[in-house]
């Protein structure tokens, strides 16, 4: 017993203190803690002797592959900014929030301008008012693509797996917007390392209760990179709304690319796991060599985030599933926000994706 695949984590996560996420214009707690990194490492270690790796830090250009120079020039400057616009004092808003959006709608065609005040700089670069920017949030987002980043390295070098515990979380991020608490796409900035490595197509196989929308559009024209997600219906009321339907395929070189399975709010073991089966072969259908998986355990029954009622033996067998591919795989932490659950969940599916196959 006990897990073998090496773990990649920092510490550093816990400089991105959200404090909150303004939801419907009301500032509420707010889900997605530091405690839950936490958590998960300590459920991880409970099974293995060796300790975490930790990355150094990114290379000049790395997250550049997945983002758009806009949008890391104002993350990088987006507390600093709001510093400076002193929101802090007046109205008294000690994280950075948008104001407004500029929307198809607003723009009505026209090239907009390039705003010059903070909080309209951040309804530029972000679409949703639930991803606050603190003093602390740059150097966690970095650290966080910096563990995707050096997972996808191990198993380039020959690890048959490795597990990226990686907080904040990633797949909702897109080349140039934050959004649903992301903020750099790490799971995409593993995929296209894999892909850089030659390791191609590379398959997404997303199993967070929500859309994995980031990891979509970035890869949506690129045929290298298969995205898979099985997720909560978004058109049934359910972040992320606008994007996650299965009409979404891909288009121009990756028409046929991507693969989308919302569920029905309820759903369960069974038709979750025939869900990911289905994803599962089509990934191998398309000639897969290498996989990524996004591993959110927020569809479980106990996570207050998602409607899905997967029990934490369905979570233990999708990771069974998943290591049953036999592909060179990163796996990558989402969502997951019960934080008395959080840690086993995840130390289910990855035993289970290290004894597919296996006996111990
Ligand atoms: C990575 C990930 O799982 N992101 C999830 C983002 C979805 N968040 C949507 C939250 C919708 C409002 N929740 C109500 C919380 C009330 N306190
Ligand atoms: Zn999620």
């Amino acid at each position: 017993m006990g897990l073998h695949l090496p773990i990649v984590w920092s510490e550093t996560h816990r400089e991105h203190l959200p404090e909150g996420e303004v939801w419907v214009g009301v500032r509420t707690p707010g889900t997605e803690q530091p405690e839950r990194a936490d958590r998960i490492l300590e459920s991880l270690l409970e099974d293995r002797v060796a300790e975490p790796m930790t990355p150094g830090p990114l290379a000049a250009g790395e997250l550049e592959r997945v983002h758009s120079p806009s949008l890391l020039d104002y993350l990088a400057g987006a507390w600093t900014g709001w510093q400076a616009s002193g929101h802090e004092e007046d109205p008294g808003q000690d994280r950075v929030v948008p104001y407004l959006f500029p929307t198809p709608g607003l723009l009505g065609g026209i090239d907009p301008v390039e705003p010059v005040s903070a909080a309209a700089r951040a309804g530029r670069f972000t679409y949703d008012t639930m991803t606050l920017i603190g003093p602390g949030t740059w150097d966690a987002a970095r650290a966080a693509a910096g563990v995707a980043l050096t997972a996808a390295d191990l198993v380039i070098e020959g690890a048959p797996a490795a597990y990226a515990c990686c907080r904040p979380p990633g797949h909702h991020a897109t080349r140039e917007a934050i959004g649903g608490s992301c903020y750099l796409a790490n799971t995409a900035l593993a995929a296209a390392r894999l892909a850089d490595s030659g390791r191609t197509p590379v398959a997404v196989i997303d199993i967070d209760a929500h859309h994995g929308n980031g990891t979509q559009s970035i890869f949506y024209e690129d045929p290298t990179v298969l995205t898979a997600s099985i997720h909560v219906d978004p058109g049934q009321g359910w972040f992320p709304h606008f994007l996650g339907s299965a009409a979404e395929t891909g288009s121009g070189r990756g028409e046929g690319s991507n693969l989308n399975l919302p569920l029905d709010p309820g759903t369960g073991d069974e038709g979750w796991l025939a869900g990911l089966r289905s994803l599962i072969g089509w990934a191998k259908a398309e000639g897969a060599r290498s996989l990524v998986v996004a591993l959110g355990v927020d569809a479980a029954q106990s996570d207050p985030e998602s409607p899905l009622e997967v029990t934490i033996e369905g979570y233990r067998e999708a990771g069974r599933l998943l290591g049953e591919m036999d592909l060179p795989t990163v796996i990558v932490q989402e969502g997951g926000y019960d934080l008395e659950s959080v840690g086993p969940l995840v130390r289910e599916a990855l035993r289970g994706f290290e004894n597919a196959g296996g006996s111990d």
